[in-house]
């Protein structure tokens, strides 16, 4: 299977049978922009009304253990419904996933042919957002992933399982570039050459982050890793923040990691996979409502190293990401989901842009951040 087919309705038809859900099921439709996973909207009418509800294949390549990824998952959104109950937030079903046992009360379900399904509440009037609109909806995007993180300050329990090691390891997504360069298997690396050239160019930004850890600078943390600006809902009407989604990537990790990927996906005028790299740009007040939100809610516990590196972090992950999509292209792309053939490489460059574009701001992100940080 390639990474950009999705099974035909059938497969999800019958797994979604296989969940405690009232009613029959009435419609299936394949749902959002995510690039791993297989995610449906399916319909269920129960004595008249219909309820949507979020079916998932689990990308059983990409994420080896499924058993104890759900384990993460389920874990943490029980703590984190919890906490929010004790604030007394109102409005628990939008406000954190809510999985969906099946018939056997599990919390995810193994098809005959060997594939992972999972169904959560469907969180209506919301939506996430592959390009951001305003600094109101970046503000509103981190402060919610800020909040995230501190509702996992005090999670109970055990570490939770690496659900992909060494993910935002970037030396060692170096080495895999390196790897998959030299063998050229599909034969793209001529069609890459300027960004193979950017990124000799810029390999000693590779070690930045894993450095800081290394040295002790940075404390390890319950972090989300895949905090792109969709990966949280904001409300239809009110723009708020309404849910943080893609719980897949909840494991040890830095803050910084979280804050880079919110600098990555929520600056740019354009998205992710625009043609024209020419038109990415990392805008500074977006970058201000990002490091205000993530910081109005996380400025009591970050330490003063975090807090200084937040705008380093941008740099790092967007050039962590850079270096996948590249090495994805190269391996004839078998992680990402593509259109097309010269999708990732597209990708790569809009991330390789939008590092140049951080580093021409270096010392005014700084500026923000100390301004925010008050
Ligand atoms: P992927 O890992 O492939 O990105 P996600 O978990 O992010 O998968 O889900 C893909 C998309 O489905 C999201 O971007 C979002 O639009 C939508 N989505 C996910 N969970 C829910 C939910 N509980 N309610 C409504 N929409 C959701
Ligand atoms: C993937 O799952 P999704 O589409 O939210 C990827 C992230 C990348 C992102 C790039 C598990 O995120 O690491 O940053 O694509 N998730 C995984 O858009 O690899
Ligand atoms: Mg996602």
């Amino acid at each position: 299977m390639t990474a950009s087919r999705t099974l035909p309705l059938e497969a999800p038809a019958a797994a979604a049978a296989a969940f405690a859900i009232p009613g029959e099921l009435t419609d299936v439709v394949p749902y959002g922009s995510g690039h791993i996973n297989d995610t449906y909207a399916v319909t269920f009418t129960h004595r008249g009304a219909n309820r949507r509800y979020l079916l998932q294949r689990i990308n059983h390549r990409v994420f080896r253990d499924v058993p104890a990824l759900m384990s993460n998952i389920s874990r943490v959104c029980a703590h984190a419904r919890a906490r929010l109950e004790a604030e007394g937030a109102a409005d628990l079903d939008r406000r954190v996933l809510t999985l969906v046992p099946t018939r056997d009360g599990q919390v995810y379900h193994l098809d005959e042919a060997g594939l992972y399904w999972r169904v959560y509440l469907f969180i209506e009037g919301a939506t996430g957002h592959d390009v951001v609109q305003s600094p109101e909806q970046a503000y509103a995007a981190a402060s919610a992933f800020g909040r995230f993180q501190r509702l996992l300050t005090d999670l109970p329990g055990e570490r939770l399982h690496e659900t992909i090691p060494d993910f935002h390891h970037t030396p060692k997504r170096l080495a895999a570039f390196d790897a998959a360069l030299s063998e050229d298997r599909h034969n793209r690396a001529a069609d890459a050459a300027a960004e193979i050239a950017w990124l000799e160019a810029h390999r000693g930004l590779a070690g930045a982050l894993v450095s800081l850890r290394e040295r002790g600078l940075v404390p390890e943390r319950v972090t989300h890793n895949d905090t792109k600006l969709n990966n949280v809902l904001l409300d239809d009407r009110t723009q708020e923040a309404v849910c943080v989604i893609d719980l897949d990537t909840l494991m040890p990790g830095l803050a910084l990691y979280d804050f880079g990927d919110l600098v990555r996906t929520s600056t740019s005028p354009v998205a992710e996979d625009e043609p024209d790299p020419s038109r990415v740009t990392m805008r500074l007040p977006m970058f201000e409502a990002l490091a205000r939100g993530y910081l109005d809610a996380t400025h009591d516990f970050l330490t003063p190293a975090e807090v200084e590196s937040l705008p380093l972090a941008g740099q790092v992950i967007t050039l962590t990401i850079g270096i996948r999509f590249l090495t994805d292209y190269l391996q004839g792309d078998r992680y990402f989901k593509t259109k097309h053939p010269g999708h990732n490489l597209q990708r790569c460059r809009t991330q390789f842009a939008l590092v140049d574009s951080m580093i021409a701001q270096h010392e005014r992100m700084l500026a923000c951040v100390h301004t925010a940080a008050g």
